[in-house]
Parts: C-alpha cells; structure tokens; sequence
C-alpha cells in the first residue's frame, strides 16, 4: 500500500514550494492531492492498475505521472530536485511543532536559521523577538515546541517500535538455529515509547545468528559485532539490539533484559533476602545454579508468583505478588466492541459498512460509528440533517448484518465553557455520546477541570475520550485535576477513555490506574479513522495492563446486552 507514501511525497513537496514562495495554487494541488490520495479507501495500485489514477479528484496529467513513478520506484525525482533548492535542516525544522513554512521562510531568509540547532540557539538568544510579527512569547513556543520536537525523536511511539521488533522477529525466527526469541526491553514491557529494540534470543550457533542479523536488508549500518551480541542502526535510525545465550539461562536473561531496571534492582535484594544469589544466567545458592531456564521458574525461587512483563516497573507488583494479589490483567481477547470511531460522514476515510465489515472479522459484537459533531468544521462535523441521515443509513446497516450491533454515536466537542456542541434533543437521539476537547487546550487547570466536570454532568455523556488531549511528539497533556474529575466520573457513571492511537494512548498507564482506584469505569477505543485503525486496539489494551486493569474495569468487555453504560438508549 503506497496511499501513505505518495500523500508523505506530495506534503513535502508543498512544503518545499512554500517556503520557496511558490504561487499559492500551485502548492494547493499538492496539498489537495495529498489529502484524496490520503482518504482513499482502497490501495492506489489497483487504481494505478486499472489506469484509473485519473480518477482520483485533483489528479490530473501531470500528478498521474508523478504517482505511477513513484509506485514504481519508491521515489520522485522532483522532490529529489527541489530538495536541492532549500537547506536540509529546513526541512527538519518544520517538524517543530508550531513552525510552519511561513515562519521557516522568514527564519531562513532573515537570520538565515538552516536547522533546529540554529533554531534553538537563535530562540535562546533572543534573537527572533526581532522579526515582524514575533515576540518574547513566540520564541518561548518555539523552545517548548524543540523540546517536544526532541522528546519524540529520542524516542519511538509503540506502533513503530512493534513494528519493527516484529519485523526483525520474523526474519530471524526462520533460521533453524534460533530456539527461543522474544523482544525484550521496554517494547516487552509495553511502554508508551521505547528507545531502543532489544531482541534476545537462545541458540547454540549465535555466530551463524550474529552473520545473518547484521546483514539483513533493513540494516544501514552496523553499530558493535560480537560473538553473543550486536547492535545495529535500521534504515530509519532506530537501534536494534541482538543478544543470544544459551538455552538454560533463557529465562535468567530473559527477565535481566526485560526490565525495568527498577524491577530487576528489587528482584535481586529479594533473591539476597532468601540467602540466594540472582544475575542474568540465573538463581544461585551458592554455586549451583536453581533455576534459569524459565522466567516463571526464577520468580518461583525467589518465593514470587509469576509478574506480567507490563507490571515489571516497582510500582508495587512485588507487594502483591508476596501476597498472590497480583491483577489478573485484561487480555485483547475480552474486547468485545470498539466504541468510538469515525467513518466518511466527517473526517474517516472508510465508510460505515467498511467499518462494519473489519468489525465483524474482528469478531466484535457491537461498534459505535461516532462522527464529529457540527461545531468541528476541519473535520467535518455533522449538522441536524446529516444526523438524520447518517442514523438511516445506520439502521439499513443493522438490518442487513445481524450479527453485530452497530450504535449510532458522536464524538461531541466539549466548548470551552463545557457545554456540548449539541443540543440536549439531538444528545438524547443518539445511542451513545462521547465528550471531547478540541479547542482551548492552553486553558489554565481549573478551567478545563470544569468544563470536563461539566460535560460528565451531561446526563446524555457516556464516554469522555482522549482525556489529556496529549499527542506524542506534538502536544503535551493538558493540566487536569484527576482528583476532583474522576470524583464526579464515578457519581455520574460517566467512562474515561484508553485512546489505542500510538500518538495518543491516553489515559496513559498511571491515570488508568488512579481511574480505576477511584471506582471510575474505563473503556478502550481506537478513535480509528480508516478501518485498518481499528488494529490499534491491542496499543490500548497494553495501557490498560500496564494500569493493573481486570477485565472488570473496562466496559467494552460485556456483552451488548450487559453493556453498562450510561443513558444508552439502544435502538432495536
Ligand atoms: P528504553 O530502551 O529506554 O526504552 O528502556 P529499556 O527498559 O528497554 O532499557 P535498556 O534498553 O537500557 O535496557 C534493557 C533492559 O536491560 C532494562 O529494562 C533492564 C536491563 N538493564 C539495563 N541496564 C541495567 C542496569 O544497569 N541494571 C539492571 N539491573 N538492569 C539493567
Ligand atoms: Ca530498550
């Protein structure tokens, strides 16, 4: 599927024109073209294919061409030309949130700024606050915006990391010498951003592994080749980790590079505790060696159950394994619906029924279909009328797939008084309402507290999604008193969100713990936007193991007749 990479081709491009100053018609075809290729629902090579690129609208003659080449080379020339005209770091620069190419063009042509470094140093001087237009303030924004800029480079989002651990995985488990392999590190641990990939693996050649891992095609360069051990830089930069041991300390090291570093520091006082002696090949007493092999045999020794790799970070899973309170965690498999996503009628690239169908392979039994509401034009919230339509073509859909109930939702922007962007008589039609903040995220504390606490009040209010508003790399979470929200979340049975998104996957791990402390249901959803989203799934449900959640605590695990959520109106 190339969708993605031609819409990435053409941005930049409109990007490059931009900042060079090009006639504005010309930098929106590309940008207009970035956005159909983007939303198309199938892969652009059957297009292609079928000669039928053509089409597409806003793709012309010339575009035509440039996506054929690009499908068959992976690349385009023009860009690669035009990429000549400009300084590289300029295109890097415009990755810092809240500079756009206007602001670069300025940057580069009056203090010609050529990269972040210049960028940070010029901000940090006070030299910006000059330019027309800028002040102290903006140049502030731009030093946060560095410092997210850096903080998502340091580190991947989970999807990628996923991605790539199990690309690596794949590749190497075909060799016959491999016995064991399994991630390790913070992607075994699931955490929201992982460093590095670590992959350890137990074999009796690690020579002959160490040969075919630093010669694979996604490896750039190779960083340390050992015996046991290499590191390697992948196409994209990212660092991936081989170790391999032998069979019988699988479990030891295992567990040593699984982390956390905090947890394993924990596990060896507790193995000194007992008289023993714990590294990375295994449980000793004295000289022998009691066990290695397995992880579940290492925690035996030591006198603990078994601790789920998402526990693994001294946040109190050795108290409750002493006292066998350890959760038993949510699995993917208890989900049985997704609750909030969004299809063609606002912002979605799929339609209601494509929706459906990936829901249905899923195996789910119920989904909410929950477009923007009117108030978010960028995203093609929906008016009164195309409410209407919208719930027809829900019940055409629920006639004709018995199989699954399909809720007819909306994610309602929640304005910066609270109050919701629909009235109380078309919230009280619907199946199921999510509040949501779009708006006025730099509100301080207290402001967006109430107007969270507000919207729970909202009788018709179900769900409130993507609670922090945090991107990853881009935003950070807005400044909310959990103490005093979740307080009227639970009186008003009102349930907080996982986000599965990668950039989101907020509630993070510590607010679903609280939320769940504090008696407040959570649900898990994708907010997908194209079917294929609605694999993300598994990103939340990783949040949620991490925030000790039982199956109990999350409510898209019931049945649809158990579903307990609040003021659902369910239509037959
Ligand atoms: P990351 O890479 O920052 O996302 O996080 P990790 O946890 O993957 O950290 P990494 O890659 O530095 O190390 C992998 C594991 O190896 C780590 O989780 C625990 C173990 N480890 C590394 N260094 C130490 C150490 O100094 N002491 C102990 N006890 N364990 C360590
Ligand atoms: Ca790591």
């Amino acid at each position: 599927m190339k969708n993605k990479l031609i819409a990435e081709i053409f941005r930049d491009i409109t990007q490059i024109l931009e900042i060079k100053g090009e006639n504005f018609f010309r930098v929106r075809a590309y940008e207009k073209a970035a956005e159909n290729v983007e939303s198309l629902p199938d892969d652009i090579e059957a297009f292609a294919k079928e000669d039928k690129l053509k089409d597409i609208p806003g793709i012309g003659k010339d575009l035509e061409e440039k996506i054929k080449e690009i499908i068959s080379t992976g690349k385009l020339k023009y860009l690669e030309e035009l990429k000549k005209d400009i300084p590289e770091g300029l295109l890097e620069m415009l990755n810092v949130p809240g500079i756009g190419p206007k602001t670069a063009k300025l940057l580069y042509e009056k203090l010609d700024i050529q990269d972040v470094v210049m960028l940070e140093r010029m901000a940090h001087a006070g030299k910006i606050r000059s330019l027309p237009g800028m002040g102290e303030k903006t140049e502030e924004n731009i030093l946060h915006g560095i410092e997210l800029f850096k903080k998502g480079r340091e580190r991947l989002d989970l999807k990628i990391a996923t991605d790539v651990a199990g690309s690596f995985v794949n590749q190497l488990k075909k060799l016959k010498e491999v016995k064991n392999i399994d991630p390790a590190g913070s992607l075994r641990r699931m955490k929201e951003s992982v460093r590095d990939i670590d992959i350890l693996i137990s074999s009796t050649k690690p020579e002959k592994i160490m040969d075919v891992f630093t010669k694979l095609p996604d490896v750039k360069d190779v960083i340390a080749k050992g015996p046991t051990k290499s590191s390697v830089l992948t196409k994209d930069d990212i660092q991936v980790d081989v170790r391999v041991v032998d069979k019988s300390s699988y479990g030891a090291a295992l567990m040593y590079f699984t982390g956390s570093k905090e947890h394993n520091i924990k596990l060896r006082q507790l193995a000194i505790k007992k008289g023993l002696k714990l590294n990375e090949y295994g449980v000793f007493k004295g000289e022998k060696r009691i066990a290695g092999k397995t992880e579940e045999a290492m925690y035996k020794t030591i006198g603990l159950s078994y601790i789920e790799p998402e526990l693994r970070e001294d946040r109190g899973e050795f108290e409750a394994s002493l006292k066998d309170r350890l959760p038993h965690l949510i699995n993917i498999g208890d989900i049985k619906g997704d609750l909030h996503m969004h299809s063609t009628w606002s912002d979605g690239a799929s339609s209601i029924e494509e929706m459906v169908v990936k829901s249905r392979e899923l195996g789910y039994e119920y989904i909410a279909i929950t477009d923007h509401s009117q108030g978010l034009k960028i995203a093609r919230g929906l008016n009164a009328h195309e409410l209407d339509l919208k719930r027809k073509e829900i019940e055409r859909l629920n006639k004709k797939y018995k199989d699954i109930k399909i809720l007819f939702g909306s994610e309602v922007d929640i304005d910066s008084d609270g109050s919701l962007d629909y009235p109380d008589s078309a919230l009280k039609e619907m199946d199921i309402v999510i509040g949501a903040i779009h708006a006025g995220f730099k509100q301080p504390s207290a402001v967006i507290t109430r107007r969270i606490i507000k919207a729970c009040q909202n009788k018709y209010v179900s769900i409130i999604a993507h609670p922090t508003g945090r991107l990853w790399g881009s935003r950070d979470a807005y400044d909310i008193d959990f103490g005093e929200v979740f307080k009227v979340a639970r009186d008003t049975n009102t349930a907080f969100e996982i986000n599965s998104f990668p950039q989101r996957l907020d509630l993070n791990d510590i607010n679903a713990r609280m939320a769940k402390e504090a008696g407040v249901k959570i649900v898990i959803n994708t907010d997908s936007h194209i079917a294929e989203h609605l694999n993300m799934m598994k990103f939340g449900v990783a949040v949620a193991r991490r925030g000790w959640l039982e199956k109990k605590d999350v409510l898209n695990t019931a049945a649809f007749g158990k579903l307990r959520l609040k003021k659902l109106g369910l239509t037959e």
